[in-house]
């Protein structure tokens, strides 16, 4: 599982924190970067700096992103090991990169507030919340990977995220190879 490509074991794990957008993704993620000294990488930026897409979608309000681009950027870092990758979608990245894929979950109501705050509006907002309501995400993760890899953490409450974060450092620090 934790295997390179050429058939080498990286030394240190890859995690992938996934969930709809608003959940927490990026405030976990680097968090968990600071505490355990592992590499973040937010997609989404690497798309916007590195051009890794085909151009903007008008109705969701996002890049259209170049997925065999971004799997080609990140291929040998990941192979490498030791990254946290924040993404609002994991079904493309070549299963053996991760060794652990973590679902953010938000209650509607919090997603809400949090969404229309940063300025969401219409069908970017109604599409979001579906997203979280209906658990695309989730199913998207236990779809892509083995189940025993991945684990659904709630994201309601600053709390919440000192104990992720907690937990997530603590598998990291006794992971082996
Ligand atoms: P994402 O990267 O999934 O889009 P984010 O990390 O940018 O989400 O968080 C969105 C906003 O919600 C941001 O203002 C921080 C806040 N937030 C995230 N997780 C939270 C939590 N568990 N409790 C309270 N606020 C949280």
């Amino acid at each position: 599982m934790a295997r390179g490509n050429n058939g080498t074991r990286r030394p240190k794990p890859n995690l992938l924190i996934t969930g709809t957008p608003g959940t927490g993704k990026s405030t976990t993620a680097s968090a968990l970067a600071e505490a355990t000294n592992l590499r973040y990488i937010c997609v989404g930026d690497l798309v916007k700096e590195k051009n890794l897409h085909d151009g903007w979608d008008n109705e969701f309000g996002c890049h259209i992103i170049n997925e065999d681009l971004v799997c080609d950027e990140l291929e040998d870092v990941m192979v490498e090991g030791g990254n946290i990758v924040d993404y609002h979608g994991c079904d493309f990245f070549p299963q053996r990169w991760f060794d652990r894929v973590v679902v953010l979950r938000t209650e509607n109501s919090i997603l809400y507030d949090r969404l229309t705050h940063r300025g969401y509006s219409g069908t970017k907002l109604s599409n979001n919340l579906e997203c979280e309501l209906y658990q695309i995400l989730l199913e998207e993760a236990c779809d892509s990977y083995e189940e025993e890899i991945v684990t659904a953490l709630q994201s309601n409450k600053i709390e919440d995220i000192s104990n992720n974060v907690e937990s997530l450092t603590e598998w990291i620090r006794t992971w082996r190879p």
